[in-house]
């Protein structure tokens, strides 16, 4: 079965826009049509598609722009595999430092260790679709966890692992989330551009009283939205 060229198109370009921030213009389609060699009628039924996804908004005498954040996700204490796969995203992991590191006086606050405890860092790229959406940074308890220091991340969920290796699951949780300004490296590593509104995470994750995890996720402001189903006070 042939893919039409319209869809073809709307394809190359939809992973362009993830990429661009919410707001930015398009290339028009008399421009996209000459840029790609393809007809105004393709290059006009590519952006009717992706304005029918919600990707692309229309703006009469105006043009056509970048529309909203590409991935959505639930405040729960799920996992981003699970977030990612219920939103028909393929998540992967780039493993950008793993191993055990000293707990510095914050950690070891976190954790309730002594200043120097071995806890694990993890710290990760995760992506959907290939399209960078967070960096991760990961502290784990260690002690509880022997061996997790070998464990290869890069097709691995963490929340799996933990559960199926280790019978750890999270009964409670915290989650603070604030905006702060991308780090240079980080807005490299998300490829944002320097100086981007990002959201930072950050989630501390309780088995059996004791903190497991501490991880900090930073998302580009410009990919992701976070939603919460809001209940009257009882
Ligand atoms: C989510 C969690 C993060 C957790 C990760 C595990 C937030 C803000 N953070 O991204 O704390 O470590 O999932 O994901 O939701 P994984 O099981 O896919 O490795």
């Amino acid at each position: 079965m042939t893919v039409p060229k319209y869809r073809e198109l709307a394809e190359a370009l939809r992973a362009e826009i993830v990429r661009a921030p919410v707001g930015s213009p398009t290339a028009s389609e008399r421009q996209l049509a000459e840029d790609t060699g393809v007809s105004r009628m393709t290059a006009r039924r590519a952006i009717d598609e992706l304005v029918r996804e919600g990707l692309l908004t229309r703006q009469v005498g105006r043009g056509t722009f970048v529309a909203r954040p590409v991935v959505s996700v639930p405040l729960q204490l799920t996992s981003f595999t699970e977030d990612m796969l219920a939103r028909g995203y393929t998540p992967s992991s780039s493993v950008l430092h793993a191993g055990l590191v000293p707990a510095d006086e914050h950690v070891a606050s976190v954790f309730g260790l002594t200043v120097g405890s071995d806890v694990m860092l993890l710290a990760r790229l995760r992506l959907a679709d290939g399209v960078p959406i967070a960096i991760e940074r990961s502290h784990l308890r260690a002690r509880l966890l022997p061996g997790i220091e070998g464990i290869d991340f890069r097709h691995e969920s963490l929340y799996r692992v933990l559960i199926e290796e280790y019978g750890v699951r999270f009964e409670a949780g915290e989650q603070v989330i604030r905006s702060a300004i991308a780090r240079p490296a980080d807005a490299e590593t998300l490829e944002i551009p320097h100086g981007s509104a990002v959201l930072e995470l950050v989630r501390t994750s309780v088995s059996h009283g004791e903190v497991i995890e501490w991880t900090t996720s930073t998302y580009p402001g410009s990919r992701f939205e976070l939603s919460a189903r809001i209940a009257p006070v009882t």
